[in-house]
């Protein structure tokens, strides 16, 4: 018999099992519940029926436990052996399952099927991850995020394994293992964790110019995303299609999310992390179970190789991207997550993705980045999951049939029946064989020259582009680059890292240098290091801005209601009323989460207790206090952080009477973003945006 199937969902199923049905304490007072009606007999792995799951099998009651207790060890030795070892990058991630459909065939550019049949939808499993910290570190340190989908398409396993930054840091996969040492925990000391600030990082990144146009993105609020379903992501490479004809185009991926793009504050990410080091896997996960599904626009941009020819750089160089005013993107599909996994390891933690998972029509470039990948993830998959045979895992496993003659590994779970288990064979009347038609081809390109180590002169330019995305960028965001590199430069011991690296940013541009130097309280300008190309003047790309892609909306965001004893019922119900309606969540905070009596005499249940519901878990707060309620909150430094949080994090906030009283004890300041209560309809106008002017009035910028 297999295994009997049952329900752990505790929260959101409605169960008649009570703790205390058909449950009894034995002598020692611990409980034991009893199997009976919906609930199976517990067994061990071998379905030997167990008669007790409190108590090892010992000698006497106060006795020694004896060797012979199968059912301990059994469990025991499964438990032992639960982890598996995390990913080398990318360990944190988040899982969804989901579905692609395609809008606009490409026929014309290739025969994957998955890319020709408009409104099939085709089952994905997408997992989005931090870089640099383990598996259970917290959700938004300043990292790249990663942007993983395995594509169940009926010719194959596809796995689109990206980014949410266009680019990367190095060019060449032999360079990968020496940047992920040098920004994970520095060796003798095991720290920090998940951090690029630190020497080890600096110090590779300050002796490596190629990374130069990765680290004004890294540096730049994409790294720190208000959610998970407002990032972008990128396939990063130039791939290839291959049409019917075989003819071959070169193509870019991306993912554009439909709520806009939206970043936190550094001083608000900070205070996230210990408010909530799940931020984002639980945004993610209230926002899936809640039927609020995230989506994605699919884009690619094609180019032939005549075309790539004449760009101003090498296509084949990761650490460039191509500008969309250069190469426009196509709109060809959509990507919906809607449903969680039922198991996060099972799902989320063996997922295995790989770049070299392509069906037909879909082919690789020489890009020697994507080249290294080829191999890299297959390798690391036989550590992690330990068994060639990670394809039959269920979330691994194609979801179209799948035949071969490979045989037997740790844990095989098939049973091919036969002798035959070669190829070809002509003892089987049946076993699979090669299809000339339909089975993958790799693009037909002529390759010549010398064979050798050595990186073409092509990828020499370092800053160009580096230079175009800084000058690209609203002034904020420029002044938040420039103060990311000041935070993080100012972690460096070294003082020769430092000035190294704002040499590099004389190449990107001169004001940068000067900022970073000045936040440095550098005596003089370090020179810059000799340059092995000339830097290019590119056009400003305002694609590449962040907030220039925010949405004005409120759908996605939180806000929080601050409520004490006696608040106005009327005007709580009135402003929660119009930011559901506007789309937005709305939490109610106060100091007790059990009930707070309003002005009406009536009670209100709080969704979050004032101490661990800080504001910097909401895009916009209200602070709607009663007198009384003002004065008690007053002498509370978690009201006071909440509200001038929420100013110095550049929200909105809407006040009442008491609102406002507990501000000025705050001495909190008032513009354009601090509002009325009684006009919730210029509050949540502020709320979907923020308050970018009033930065200078909170902090130095660089
Ligand atoms: Fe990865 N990368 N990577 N990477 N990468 C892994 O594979 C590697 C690179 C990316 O959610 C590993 O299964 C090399 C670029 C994502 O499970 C490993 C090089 C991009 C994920 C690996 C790169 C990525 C990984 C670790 C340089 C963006 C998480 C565990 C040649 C286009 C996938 C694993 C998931 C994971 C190797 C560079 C994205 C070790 C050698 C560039 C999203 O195989």
């Amino acid at each position: 018999m297999s295994k009997i199937k049952t329900s752990n969902f505790g929260k959101n199923k409605s169960s008649k099992a009570t703790p205390g049905e058909n449950s009894r304490p034995a002598a020692g007072g611990e409980l034991h519940q009893i199997a009976g009606g919906v609930h199976p007999t517990l067994t061990t792995n071998q379905g030997i029926a167990l008669s007790d799951n409190q108590n090892s099998l010992k000698a006497n009651p106060h006795g020694p436990a004896l060797l012979e207790d199968f059912i301990l060890r059994d469990k025991i030795t499964h438990f032992d052996h639960e982890r598996i070892p995390e990913r080398i990058v990318h360990a944190r991630g988040t899982g969804i399952h989901g579905f692609f459909e395609l809008t606009a065939s490409l026929k014309e550019y290739t025969n994957a099927k998955i890319l020709n049949e408009v409104g099939e939808k085709t089952p994905v499993f997408t997992r989005i991850s931090t870089v640099a910290g383990g598996a259970g570190s917290v959700d938004t340190p300043r990292d790249v995020r990663g942007f993983s989908i395995k594509f169940y398409t009926k010719e194959g396993n596809w796995d689109l394994v990206g980014n949410n930054i266009p680019v990367f840091f190095i060019q060449d996969a032999i360079k990968f293992p020496d940047l992920i040492h040098a920004v994970k925990m520095e060796p003798d000391r095991g720290f920090p964790q998940s951090a690029t600030a630190h020497d080890t990082f600096w110090d590779f990144i300050s002796l490596t110019p190629e990374s130069m146009h990765m680290v004004m993105w890294i540096m730049s609020d994409r790294t720190l995303p208000r959610s998970l379903r407002m990032i972008e992501g990128f396939g990063v490479h130039s791939f290839r299609l291959i049409n019917e004809a075989g003819e071959s185009t070169f193509v870019k991926f991306h993912w554009r999310p439909k709520l806009g793009l939206q970043s936190t504050i550094w001083d608000e990410t900070v205070k996230i992390t210990g408010a909530d080091p799940d931020y984002h896997r639980r945004d993610m996960f209230d926002a899936v179970t809640g039927g609020d599904f995230p989506e994605w626009e699919f884009s690619v941009q094609l180019f032939t190789q005549a075309q790539a020819d004449k760009f101003p750089f090498d296509h084949l160089d990761a650490t460039k991207l191509i500008p969309e005013e250069l190469v426009s993107l196509k709109v060809i599909g959509r990507l919906v997550l809607d449903r969680w996994p039922n198991n996060f390891f099972a799902e989320t933690e063996q997922v295995a993705f790989c770049p070299s998972h392509v069906v037909p029509g879909i082919d690789f470039s020489n890009d020697p980045l994507l080249q290294g990948r080829l191999f890299s993830y297959q390798d690391t998959q036989l550590s992690r999951l330990g068994s060639p045979n990670f394809h039959q895992i269920p979330v691994n496993a194609p979801k179209c049939p799948f035949a071969n003659q490979q045989r037997d590994g740790h844990m095989q779970m098939e049973q091919p029946t036969g002798r035959v288990s070669y190829e070809p064979n002509s003892l089987s009347p049946n076993s699979p064989r090669e299809n000339p038609t339909k089975g993958f081809h790799s693009a037909a390109v002529s390759e010549s020259g010398e064979k050798g180590r050595i990186r073409p002169e092509s990828f020499a330019d370092h800053y160009s582009q580096a230079r175009q995305f800084y000058l690209s960028q609203s002034t904020y965001e420029q002044a938040h680059i420039a103060s990311a590199l000041v935070f993080e430069l100012s972690k460096v011991e070294h003082p020769h890292i430092r000035e190294a690296m704002v040499g590099h940013f004389r190449h990107i541009e001169e004001d940068l240098a000067k900022r970073v130097a000045a936040g440095l309280a550098m005596a003089k300008l370090p020179d810059a290091p000799q340059a092995a190309a000339p830097v290019q003047q590119m056009k400003p790309s305002p694609a590449l801005q962040l907030i220039g892609k925010m949405k004005d909306t409120l759908r996605g965001r939180a806000i929080g209601l601050l409520i004490a004893e006696g608040s106005d019922g009327t005007v709580i119900k009135k402003i929660k009323q119009a930011a559901t309606d506007a789309g937005a969540t709305v939490k109610i905070i106060a100091p007790k989460v059990g009930g707070t009596e309003l002005a009406d005499g009536s009670t209100l249940v709080a969704d979050g207790q004032l101490a661990g519901t800080p504001s910097v878990l909401f895009d916009a707060v209200a602070v709607l206090l009663s007198d009384e309620g003002a004065k008690a909150l007053s002498v509370e430094s978690a009201a006071i952080d909440f509200v001038r949080d929420a100013f110095g994090h550049l929200k909105a906030i809407a006040v009442d009477q008491g609102g406002q009283a507990l501000l000025k004890k705050a001495d909190v300041g008032s513009d354009a973003g601090v509002v009325s209560a009684n006009d919730p309809t210029a509050f949540l106008a502020a709320a979907k945006t923020r308050q970018w002017n009033r930065e200078k009035s909170v902090r130095t910028l660089a």
